[in-house]
């Protein structure tokens, strides 16, 4: 029963339109990505998914760190973002990536508000945060089903799924559909050959990508291009397509060059 009903063209188009202007277009045209994450000494994640989606076309991009974090000058923000708190964000009409560097602190509470934006990307301590939290993953679970994308590396997937990282690793295409079944969204399951599954779709496996991206911060910039995906495309599914299949294709050019960074792969978008 696994014949494939791939559109090739939800893998291959959507990401490099996103950095196509047309004449008649204004930065509205793009969508408003917001980043919250980085509490005090992580910052950098945050960053990271930020440049990331702007890199990736996003129209405006907001960074939000958290209040530990703020007057730490560890960290130079572009001035092509604008640097806010949490709580002065307008959410409903962002697309928000949450948990990049957020360490505790973010989920000390999770904002409620934080799951009540238009379109949502879940990734490292907001997944950690929901996994802790029977409330949240209600709240996660009544959203619009194409509307948000979780991006959990294997042993966040075990947290939220309560196993342990070796079954999430026995069966990858398993753990992924369970995963959107349970939360009710579209699931990036990262690692070599990551999946990308929704409930009732055949989940497909990135063709990109390579063990160069096993560094730090290259999840951050995933989350962040898939934001700006989802920003411009307002389809969970296509975005997570295109923001992985991309992410990997840039890595591929890097094979026969030096080492990766995290900051190399998102100046090369
Ligand atoms: P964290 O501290 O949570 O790492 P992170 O900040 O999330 O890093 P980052 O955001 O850059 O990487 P991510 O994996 O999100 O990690 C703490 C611990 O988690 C680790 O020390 C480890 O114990 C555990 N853990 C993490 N990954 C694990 C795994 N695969 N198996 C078991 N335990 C694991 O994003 C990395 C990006 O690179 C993704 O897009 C991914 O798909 C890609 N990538 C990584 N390796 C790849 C490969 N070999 N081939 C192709 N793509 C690869
Ligand atoms: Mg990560």
């Amino acid at each position: 029963g696994l014949e494939s009903t791939a559109e090739p063209t939800a893998w291959l188009n959507p990401m490099p339109a996103a950095y196509h202007r047309p004449h008649l277009s204004h930065k509205g045209s793009f969508g408003d990505v917001a980043v919250a994450g980085g509490t005090r000494g992580m910052q950098g994640a945050a960053v990271l998914a930020a440049r990331a989606a702007l890199q990736s076309g996003a129209g405006r991009v907001y960074l939000a760190l958290l209040p530990s974090a703020n007057g730490e000058a560890s960290v130079k923000v572009p001035a092509d973002l604008m640097q806010r708190h949490t709580d002065a964000l307008q959410p409903q009409q962002l697309t928000l990536v949450a948990g990049c560097g957020g360490g505790e602190e973010i989920a000390h509470p999770l904002p409620r508000w934080l799951l009540e934006s238009k379109h949502l990307v879940l990734d490292a301590d907001a997944l950690n945060a929901i996994a802790a939290s029977a409330d949240l993953q209600t709240l996660l679970q009544g959203r619009d089903v194409d509307t948000t994308v979780i991006t959990p590396h294997p042993l966040e997937a075990a947290r939220l799924l309560g196993c342990s990282v070796g079954e999430v690793q026995a069966d990858r295409l398993r753990t992924a559909q369970l995963l959107a079944k349970q939360f009710k969204c579209t699931v990036i399951l990262k690692g070599s050959g990551s999946i990308i599954a929704a409930p009732d779709r055949l989940p497909h496996i990135n063709p990109s990508g390579n063990g160069k991206l096993a560094i730090a911060g290259t999840g951050d910039v995933l989350a962040g291009m898939t934001g700006a995906a989802l920003a411009r495309h307002a389809s969970a599914w296509k975005a997570a397509c295109a923001a992985c299949y991309h992410h990997g294709a840039l890595a591929d050019q890097w094979v026969k060059r030096t080492s990766l960074t995290a900051s190399g792969l998102l100046e090369s978008i």
